[in-house]
Parts: structure tokens; C-alpha cells; sequence
């Protein structure tokens, strides 16, 4: 056992004490049906545990009646923030005194062990039991609403090439992920409008909603509807930005797909308005399970949702989905919110929605926009302005980075989250750095997306996982396995995750 493990044991260890106390003194109104004894080593659902209720107190009735288990798989140092982990005398001062997340499960923690008057005795529990299966397995929140946004087409410096943002491409994860067995696919419930309302500008949903409408009332003979003409900034050049902001939207639907878009790359089918839509719906539904207690929880949002800013669409998405999550976490808690995009362009919508605030801190690793899409946002001096000076971080990378390359500036980014106090962070989750995919061009692996994701699991925050690009096709719904399977802990290579279970020794 690492030193890590043996010091968060200790910590159990004095759970257990706690609980024979408690159960001494019947300060606990709950009835002692389980052996308290099953409280050895650490391991996974002790922390989802604590997260679940935040706090020890409200965990310790499920220890007494022995609803909960703690295991020994060990995985809880791994999911500790790296500082934490590599110190570890350390971490149970921090675990009990909950500086290891702030505003969060940890201080709610801390509180729960001063009230209860942690000692520092270490208590071994003599007792043996075979522990039930245990099969944590993380939620992939899914629905084939996508399916009404059907591009054929886009265009490639103005020639019509095939779509790359295509239905397949969630058909293919939601695959790989059934196939797994390690993960369990729920449906999206209705969430309405009023918070994809809290981040985005009004116009923008009424133009996608009356979009396809209006083609079809105009008789345009068109099976999709794509601007070709935008406003911006040299036609504007020289007038006051008074003037610029009371331009009138323009009436023809032709103009007002320029005045709401960013590019040619989205597409308007008949459908689309329905799938953007249910895309927010899985953002919001896969926020819900974080807010309730899941560890992690992936979305499988389609379209995408990082390039659409407050009062624009563009870059395949239409509303952004991991903005609207993170805005309804810090509506829900109170708590800031990081959000870290590792989508292969830079997530200038999320940027541009959350440039003057220091609640949300936006953190992007991405192709330089000198090389790539979208070109005119991304650079590392973009680091937001006002209250938002220093909550928005850009990385921009060379030409073909690899997996080492990448995850030493991952290394860099998780830094800059972990130094920001809160509990869970959005991921906007892009398969687009992949080395064969067909409009990136950096060169990630199937296996440094499991190592990212380890990486990204060990902080010890709750992920709202979100799905952004990705379009080789051929090793999609490897590379999500692979990234889920590491931010869980669960080893590389092996297939599907074992069943958990076995017997632990007593002292
Ligand atoms: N035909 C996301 O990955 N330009 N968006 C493509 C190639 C737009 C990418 C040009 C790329 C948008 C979510
Ligand atoms: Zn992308």
C-alpha cells in the first residue's frame, strides 16, 4: 500500500471510531443494523459518499445500518488533487480540515470531523465480511433527439465538401460505451428554455427556432439554410458603438442567418433546432446528476456547443452547452466554476460569455487560432477584463503536439483550476487533437486520452463531462471510452471494468 492510501486509511480508521462512539453515547438516532467494521481502508464511494450528502455526519448513518460500504480499491488518493497526493502526511490534515475543496464536499468534511472531535487515535475494527459487487458505473446521458440535425454539406473555403458534424458521430460513442458495460446510458429530461435564456441572447433563440420556418414560408429551394453573408467589424469601422448596437436585425432570413452566425460551417436542417435544443437538454441533465451526487457524469451533447457565444452560433454548435451547465452550477450552488475545453479549436463562445466575470473560470488548450479555426480568438494574452481579469486562460499549441507534449500543458492548466476554490468542474470534451482527425491538426493518442483523463479525474473534482468535436470516425468511441475509463481510475487497457466486490481482511 502507498503512504497516500495507508494516511486516507487512518482517516477511515477514525470514521470508524467516531461510529462506535456515536453508537456508545446513542447520540445517533439511527439504528446500528451493519458492522461497523466495514469501515476499512478508502476507497471510491467513501468519497462519492461524502460528496453525495457533503459531509461525514450524513454519511455516517448509512455506515451504521450498513447501506454503505467502504472498500479498499484504493482509488481515493489517485483522485486527490496532485499536491495533495504527493504529499501525502498531509492529506488527512487537509481532508478533515477541507482544504482540498473549498466551498465543497472537503469543508463540509472538515466541518463534520471538528464537530465530531477528531483525536488523531487510530482504531482497528476487528471484523471480516464479504463485500456485495460494486459496480459505480457512470452515468452517459443520451438521446437520439440529435438525429434532426442531419447536415450533408459543408463548405471548405467556400467548395462543398462532406459534413464532418455528423448524427454518426454520437451513434458511435453511444456504442462504444453500451458496449463497455462500465457505463449506463439515461435519457435527458425537459429542461425548458430559461436557462439556455440565463446565457444566451433572446434573438438568438428566436432566430433558431423561426429559422426553418421562415425557409419554408420564403420557398426557398434549399434542403439546408447557410449564411453567406456576416456582419463584420470593417463594415462597421469608424461608428460609435452606440450606433453599431442599434442596427436592426435584418428581416430576410438570409440576413438574419449572418447576423446571429459566425460561419458556414452550421447548417440549418429542419431538425436542427430540436436536436440544439436537446443538446442543452443532456448538458442540464447531466449537471442535475453531478448537483445530486454523481461523482461524474458524461453528456453526450450533439451538435456541439463550445463556438457559440451569448448572441451567436457558429463552428457546428448553436447553443453552448457547457456554458449553460456552468451557469446553472453556479445558479444551483453558489459555488465558481471551472471549465476546462479540451476540443482540439479554442471554445471562443464559452470565453466571450464568461470574459467579464470571475465566477466561471475558463481554461482551453487548443491548435493555435494562428493555424486553425476559429482564427480570431485563442491567444494567450486573452485573459479576460473586469471582475473577470485572470479567469480566462488560454493555451495554444504548436503543430502536431503529442501526447507528452499536451499533457505537460495539461499539467499547467489543472494548476491554474486547482488554485480556484469549487467543487466540480465542466469538461467540454473534444476528440478533435486526435492525430488522424480530418480538420485538427495536433496528435494525440487513444492512450494519452486516458492518461488526460486520469489526469483530469485526479484533481478530485466532480466532472460535468460535455461532449464537444471529434470526427474520425474510426476511433470516436475508442477514444471516449478510453478518456471516461481514466477519469474513473480504471486501468488502460482490460476491456470492461470489473465488477468489484471480494473480501476484506480484518486487522
Ligand atoms: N470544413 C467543433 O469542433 N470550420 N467545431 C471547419 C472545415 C469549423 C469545429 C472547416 C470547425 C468547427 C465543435
Ligand atoms: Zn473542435
Amino acid at each position: 500500500m502507498e503512504d497516500g492510501q495507508a494516511n486516507l486509511g487512518f482517516d477511515v480508521a477514525w470514521v470508524g471510531k467516531v461510529l462506535l462512539e456515536r453508537q456508545a453515547e446513542e447520540r445517533d438516532p439511527v439504528r446500528c443494523g451493519g458492522p461497523v467494521g466495514a469501515v476499512v481502508g478508502a476507497g471510491h464511494p467513501f468519497i462519492q459518499a461524502v460528496h453525495r450528502v457533503a459531509g461525514l455526519d450524513a454519511v455516517l448513518p448509512q455506515l451504521l445500518d450498513g447501506r454503505l460500504v467502504l472498500d479498499d480499491h484504493g482509488d481515493l488518493a489517485q483522485r486527490l488533487p496532485v499536491r495533495v497526493r504527493d504529499r501525502p502526511e498531509g492529506a488527512l490534515d487537509q481532508l478533515l480540515e477541507g482544504s482540498y475543496a473549498s466551498g465543497g464536499a472537503g469543508e463540509a468534511a472538515g466541518r463534520a470531523a471538528r464537530a465530531l472531535g477528531h483525536d488523531g487515535q487510530i482504531v482497528a475494527t476487528p471484523f471480516q465480511r464479504t463485500l456485495p459487487p460494486y459496480d459505480p458505473r457512470v452515468k452517459v446521458v443520451h438521446t437520439d433527439r440529435h438525429r434532426g440535425h442531419d447536415p450533408q454539406v459543408e463548405t471548405y473555403l467556400g467548395v462543398p465538401v462532406p459534413a464532418c458534424e455528423v448524427p454518426q458521430r454520437a451513434e458511435i460513442i453511444r456504442d462504444a460505451l453500451a458496449a463497455d458495460g462500465g457505463f449506463e446510458l439515461v435519457d435527458p429530461t425537459v429542461h425548458g428554455t430559461d436557462p439556455i435564456l440565463a446565457v444566451h441572447d433572446p434573438g438568438l433563440l428566436r432566430f433558431l427556432e423561426e429559422a426553418w420556418p421562415a425557409v419554408e414560408r420564403q420557398r426557398i429551394e434549399r434542403d439546408f439554410l447557410v449564411a453567406d453573408t456576416y456582419p463584420t467589424r470593417g463594415m462597421f469601422a469608424g461608428m460609435s458603438e452606440a450606433f453599431v448596437a442599434a442596427r436592426p436585425e435584418p428581416v430576410a432570413v438570409g440576413g438574419r442567418t449572418g447576423w446571429w452566425g459566425l460561419d458556414s460551417s452550421n447548417p440549418i436542417r429542419p431538425g436542427t433546432y430540436d436536436a440544439a435544443r436537446s443538446a442543452v437538454d443532456v448538458a442540464l441533465t447531466t449537471t442535475d446528476l453531478v448537483l445530486a451526487g454523481e461523482t461524474a457524469a458524461y453528456g453526450l451533447c450533439r451538435p456541439p456547443g463550445h463556438h457559440a457565444a451569448a448572441a451567436m452560433a457558429g463552428g457546428y454548435c448553436f447553443f453552448n452547452n457547457a456554458a449553460i451547465a456552468a451557469e446553472a452550477i453556479v445558479a444551483a450552488t453558489g459555488e465558481r466554476v471551472a471549465i476546462l475545453d479540451v476540443d482540439v479549436h479554442h471554445g471562443n463562445g464559452t470565453q466571450q460569455i464568461f470574459w467579464r466575470r470571475d465566477d466561471v473560470l475558463y481554461v482551453s488548450l487548443h491548435a493555435d487560432p494562428k493555424r486553425l479555426y476559429p482564427f480570431f480568438l485563442g491567444h494567450a494574452d486573452e485573459i479576460g477584463e473586469g471582475r473577470g481579469h485572470g479567469a480566462n486562460r488560454n493555451f495554444p499549441m504548436g503543430l502536431r503536439a503529442d501526447d507528452a507534449t499536451y499533457l505537460a500543458t495539461l499539467d499547467s492548466a489543472l494548476e491554474r483550476i486547482s488554485d480556484e476554490p469549487g467543487s466540480i468542474l465542466v469538461v467540454s470534451l473534444g476528440f478533435d487533437t486526435f492525430h488522424l482527425d480530418p480538420i485538427g491538426d495536433l496528435a494525440l493518442t487513444t492512450d494519452g486520452y486516458h492518461e488526460m483523463g486520469r489526469r483530469v479525474g485526479a484533481l478530485g473534482r466532480r466532472l460535468v463531462i460535455l461532449q464537444e468535436g471529434g470526427y474520425h470516425l474510426g476511433a470516436l468511441g475508442e477514444n471516449a471510452r478510453a478518456w471516461l475509463s481514466g477519469a474513473e481510475g480504471r486501468p488502460a487497457a482490460g476491456g470492461s471494468r470489473e465488477p468489484g466486490g471480494g473480501t476484506i481482511p480484518g486487522p
